[in-house]
């Protein structure tokens, strides 16, 4: 499974450039190139490196994470029929998204509002994203009266408690709560899933800082998490062009220029990280001759689901699944010794899979 990220934002706030940074690609940026661009990102896991080298897999894989550069923005999508069709079921797609959020001041370098304020483009692409999930309910409440007209009586109750619902949340996108932050239980969930609203979605803003801002990163995004963060909804600040030009340095050169850049971690991991947390993904790993390997998984599935991720046929075949912690692993060195130590243990199908749990599946098919 790799995760499926869409990057959005206004005109020339660098949303290019942060894709460039995340994946390492080299995609042309500036004079409004809204072009689409689509790359991969391996989640760096020192654990699938060390996995590797302990059992001498041939191979080491990593979780992935695909990034979407849409080119186009939110706010042209709703100028533009086609464009927004396109768009939306692109975006409708994601796992999350990620939205660039202009703080970098450069005077040859527009902005389309005029003069750079990151608060205030936070709070006009939330209520981009709020817009776009009105106009989907407004074209399916209108649809949902229609049918109720000439509606069985068997159809009708279903019918009136989604139009029901869609007016609860109706009202409370009207008065500016994105669907993340609204009550909602699993039914409702379940009833809403097929529309894809995107302020439902996981959003991570990145905060596209210029080098001006780096002594105040910090307290940048504590100020702005305060104001907009919810469990949901994180902002993290990243220095994209400075990141962009890291990406392309070897080692030891990316080493110093971390340190002059008093940058701590960087922007890479950084959002991989956030977005892992967001998601609430963990990682199981499997390692063999052929391979070591990191998954990514929701939290809280059980073994057999976890199984389904490597195949299909481990899942429906599941007889059980022996699992060592990866700590446990290497701090003893080899299965025998985790076997003396009594850590090597044999779980069923109720087993919740934990982060870190190096797993081999029994099967039969
Ligand atoms: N000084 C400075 N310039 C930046 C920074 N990040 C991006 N830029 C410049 O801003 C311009 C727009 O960057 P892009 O990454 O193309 O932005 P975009 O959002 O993809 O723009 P469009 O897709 O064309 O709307 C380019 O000229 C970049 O070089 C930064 O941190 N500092
Ligand atoms: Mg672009």
């Amino acid at each position: 499974m790799s995760l499926n990220i869409g990057i959005i934002g206004l005109e020339m706030s660098g949303r290019t450039t942060i894709f460039n940074c995340l994946t390492s690609s080299g995609a042309d940026t500036g004079r409004s190139r809204q072009e689409e661009h689509i790359g991969i990102a391996r989640v760096p896991d020192e654990r699938v490196d060390r996995l590797k080298e302990l059992f001498k897999s041939r191979k080491a894989v990593y979780a992935e994470v695909k990034y979407v550069d849409l080119g186009a923005s939110l706010k042209s999508a709703a100028r533009d029929f086609n464009l927004s069709g396109k768009l939306l079921s692109e975006l409708g797609a994601a796992d999350a998204l990620l939205c660039v959020v202009r703080s970098f001041k450069d005077e040859s370098v527009p902005h389309p509002q005029g003069s750079v304020d990151p608060a205030r483009d936070i709070e006009a692409m939330e209520l981009e994203l709020n817009f776009s999930d009105l106009a989907i309910i407004e074209r399916r409440l209108e649809r949902l009266g229609i049918q109720l007209k000439s509606a069985r009586s068997t159809e009708r109750p279903g019918l009136e408690a989604e139009a029901g619902l869609l007016g609860r949340i109706k009202k409370e996108l009207e008065a500016g709560t994105p669907l993340r932050r609204q009550p909602l239980i699993e039914s409702e969930l379940k009833t809403i899933s097929s529309y894809q609203f995107l302020s439902l979605k996981p959003l991570l803003t990145v905060v596209n800082t210029g080098e001006e801002d780096l002594g105040s990163t910090v307290e940048m995004e504590e100020a702005l998490n305060r104001r907009f963060g919810d469990k949901c909804h994180r902002i993290l600040a990243l220095a994209g062009k400075l990141e962009m030009e890291l990406a392309g340095l070897d080692e030891t050169s990316r080493q110093d220029f971390l340190s002059d850049f008093n940058i701590a971690e960087p922007g890479l991991q950084k959002v991989l990280r956030a977005s892992f947390d967001l998601l609430g993904l963990i990682s199981f790993l499997t390692t063999g001759e052929d391979e070591s390997r990191a998954w990514p998984i929701p939290r809280g599935i059980s073994a057999p689901q976890a199984a389904g991720r490597v195949h299909s046929d481990i899942e429906r075949g599941f007889i059980r699944a022996e699992v060592v912690s990866y700590p446990d692993l290497m701090r003893l060195g080899s299965y025998p010794a985790v076997k003396k130590e009594g850590l090597f243990r044999v779980e069923g199908k109720n087993y919740i899979v934990q982060d870190g749990d190096v797993i081999n599946f029994l099967f039969n098919v």
